[in-house]
């Protein structure tokens, strides 16, 4: 797992460079927004299970094909495993928006996601559209809580759903 300034390092270091001004904007970069990215975390974690259920509300009021007979999340054992994937995407948005770094989304949630999801027939454009509420719901937090600028909350679950 890497996170901005060791995904930075590396990439200096396989071509034997000092760190040169683009290495040091993109560090400021990372440094000026680190409080507010703990903030983001830190609203994410006070607030994950109320997050993941109304998302989820908002998810199947749109699409509530999804939960009629025939639909993935149809069963109560199917709705859960849908709260319990937007759970894990909202967890591990909250790690990568602290390190700054889409890599551990990379490894630990979406390694080999699509082909399990194919088989089981789990549909991609719905839970691209849950991982875009749970995004819209949570910049709208970071606004109300006074960071003027929510746009780095986009990275994580854009990654995601891309
Ligand atoms: C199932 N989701 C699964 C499964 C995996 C994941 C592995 C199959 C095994 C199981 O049921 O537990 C996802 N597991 C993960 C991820 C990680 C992991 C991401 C990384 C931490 O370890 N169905 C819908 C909605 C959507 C949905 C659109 C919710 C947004 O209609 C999700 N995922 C869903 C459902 C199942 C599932 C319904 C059960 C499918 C089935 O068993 O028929």
């Amino acid at each position: 797992m890497r996170d901005a300034v060791t995904s930075l390092i590396k990439n200096y270091d396989v071509t034997g460079r000092y760190l040169d001004r683009n290495a040091m904007d993109s560090l400021k970069a990372y440094y000026e927004s680190g409080t507010a990215r703990i903030a983001a975390a830190a609203i994410i974690n006070a607030n994950s299970p109320d997050i993941v259920r109304k998302a989820g509300i908002q998810l199947f009021e749109e699409i509530p094909e999804l939960i009629r007979p025939g639909g993935n999340a149809y069963t109560t054992r199917r709705y859960s495993a849908c709260l319990r994937d937007m759970d894990y995407y909202l967890r591990y948005a909250s790690y990568a928006l602290v390190a700054g770094d889409p890599d551990v989304l990379d490894e630990r949630v979406l390694q080999g996601l699509r082909e399990t999801y194919n088989s089981l027939g789990v549909p991609i454009g719905p839970t691209v559209r849950g991982i875009q509420i749970m995004k819209e719901m949570i910049k709208e937090m970071v606004t109300e809580a006074g960071i003027n600028d929510p746009s780095f909350v986009d990275e994580p679950f854009d990654h995601m759903t891309r």
